[in-house]
């Protein structure tokens, strides 16, 4: 059904009017006039905590926002997509990653199928067969304990479990190395390879369709790379115990020679950004233990039960995804850089570039129209604090576009390191702060005749205006008590809702992702040429010559 188009809806042009006065408040002031403002405009929920106050906002700024997200109906398509309606209009598809952590007792019908019973069965199968190769009875082909794990995938079926393994990194198997590969590059391959022993290594092909390309030539690599060097006498019957694969593609998989019973099955309701919570969190169960999975999967759960029953003004992800559509569509910030200050959440930014820019970057509504008058999706990058801080940041601090930070950190660490812990939540806290305060001319200029009458006043005046901070950029503070498995679990929630909220009022279809698809074909016909096995086509003038370099190279 068509929407109205959002720029002429009323609580949007409330917005808009709402916005000419906005742009002109200095947070500073709205600190100063409110000693509550920490109080109001925090909130939390699953062992999450979230401080929004360091926005440009305030309590009728949300009031519009939250009249917006009502008469945009996103209450109504979030609890459409709970109840497994085909929200993903393109694909005729349901949205259920959040049916992947309900308890067992939820029921859950796609299509007049039981999903829950579904979900629950494949999740016993993930417990008996981590259970297995972490204790040490499910054994090479040579009768070896497993030692390493090649996770072979791509896009969602690599970057969840890939940045989950890391974050859990405190609650991994001690015997268990981690390996992720997912580029076509040859190079990937060899680094994992190079590294392993295949007695004692484990492959996962992990692919929702069996027909990726990069995942498909690193699959076979690895199998003939096994094949090879495994023990001459086993061949191809040693396969059964090295390689296993999670798919949506059971005929795929057996044309591969994978064993269906060693395939893990998930389905077409679950989008690959969104998958880590099926059978692609397998390298997951089995580094941290099933244990620690159903935890992070019980995160999860809460964080859903709280996104789909908070009213709009108390629940986390509304708020979150209400400040950041804000901040994108009134104050016209084209980014928004992810700070987790914890260093195990270094592949976090990345994981949330997919999850949120793959949903929303979008330039058609659901109904298909061409959307002209305003954004839809920011870009989304970043890094750990505090290492970004001795880069990137200093744009941040001074330079001409405002980009809000989301800044992520635990109150109490895994190590015993205290003074570290102190002085990095002393600086998560110093640089939303200084974002937000500032530093204004004449605090400058204080600072300079200060320094012990060694500037004189030209000089004072020739450094001011570098020196000078514009501050009044907006960030979020999200806290948790420690990263648990329950509490990574959330947070990732957190953002996919956000994600999802933002897509409903922006009115794009968040869970198609035909760019991606489009990339999947295009290299086809260039790898054929490459190879010889099909004559360069008349491409453009650059990409003839690129070929050209390459086949005189190859
Ligand atoms: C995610 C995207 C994309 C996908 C990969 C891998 O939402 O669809 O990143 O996960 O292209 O796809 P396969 O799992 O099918 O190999």
């Amino acid at each position: 059904m068509r929407q109205p188009l959002l720029t002429s809806t009323a609580s949007y042009q409330a917005l808009q009017t709402h916005a000419l006065d906005a742009k002109q408040w200095q947070m500073r002031d709205l600190f100063a006039q409110d000693p509550q403002r920490f109080e109001r405009l925090s909130a939390d929920a699953a062992g999450l905590f979230l401080d929004y106050s360091k926005n440009r906002l305030d309590g009728r700024t949300l009031a519009l926002l939250a009249n917006l997200a009502r008469e945009r109906g996103v209450e109504r398509l979030r609890d459409a997509m709970f109840a497994g309606e085909k929200i993903n209009l393109t694909e005729h598809r349901a949205v259920l990653h959040t049916a992947l952590r309900a308890p067992k007792d939820k029921q859950i019908t796609v299509d007049g199928q039981d999903i829950t019973h579904d979900v629950h069965a494949v999740l016993e199968r993930i417990r008996t067969f981590s259970d297995a190769v972490r204790s040490g009875q499910w054994r090479g082909h040579t009768g070896r304990e497993i030692t390493d794990i090649v996770n072979i995938g791509i896009g969602g079926s690599d970057l969840g479990p890939k940045m989950v393994c890391l974050a859990l990194r405190q609650f991994a198997h001690p015997r268990l190395t981690m390996h992720f590969v997912s580029n076509v590059d040859g190079h990937d391959m060899d680094a994992a390879l190079s590294r392993v022993n295949p007695e004692t290594t484990l492959f996962i092909i992990a692919s929702k369709t069996f027909t990726t390309a990069e995942t498909m030539m690193n699959a076979n690599t690895a199998r003939s790379w096994f094949l090879k060097h495994a023990s001459a006498q086993s061949g191809e019957q040693a396969l059964a115990k090295h390689f296993v694969a999670v798919s949506t593609n059971v005929e795929a998989i057996k044309k591969f020679g994978i064993d269906p019973d060693n395939m893990f099955p998930f389905w077409d309701w679950v989008g690959g950004r969104y998958s880590v919570w099926s059978a692609i969190g397998l390298p997951v169960a089995l580094c941290v233990g099933y244990g620690y999975f159903a935890d992070f999967l019980a995160g999860a759960h809460a964080l859903d039960e709280h996104f789909r029953t908070a009213p709009i003004e108390q629940n986390l992800p509304m708020i979150l995804a209400l400040v950041g559509f804000w901040n994108r569509e009134f104050l016209g910030c084209p980014s928004v850089s992810i700070a987790p200050y914890h260093q195990d959440l270094n592949r976090f930014p990345a994981y949330l570039q997919q999850l949120d820019m793959e949903s929303n970057g979008k330039r058609v509504t659901r109904a298909g129209d061409i959307i002209t008058d305003y954004e839809t999706g920011p870009v989304i990058w970043g890094d750990v604090g505090t290492n970004g801080q001795h880069a990137y940041f200093q744009l941040l601090h001074q330079g001409t576009d405002v980009t809000p930070i989301d800044f992520i950190a635990a109150l109490r660490p895994a190590h015993e390191f205290l003074n570290h812990h102190a002085a990095l939540l002393a600086n998560c806290f110093a640089q939303s702060e200084a974002f937000m305060k500032g530093k204004m001319a004449d605090e400058v200029r204080l600072d300079l005749a200060g320094q012990g009458g060694e500037n004189s006043a030209a000089e004072i005046e020739r450094l001011v205006p570098h020196k000078t901070f514009p501050g009044n950029r907006p960030s979020n503070t999200i806290l948790m008590e420690y990263l648990t498995p329950a509490t990574l679990g959330a947070l990732i929630a957190l953002y996919e809702h956000k994600t999802f909220v933002q897509g409903a009022l922006w009115d794009v279809n968040s869970f198609d992702q035909w760019g991606v698809e489009l990339g999947k074909v295009l290299a086809k016909k260039i790898e054929a040429e490459l190879n010889g096995a099909s004559h360069p086509e008349q491409h453009d003038g650059s990409t003839n010559g690129l070929i050209a370099r390459a086949k005189a190279a190859i």
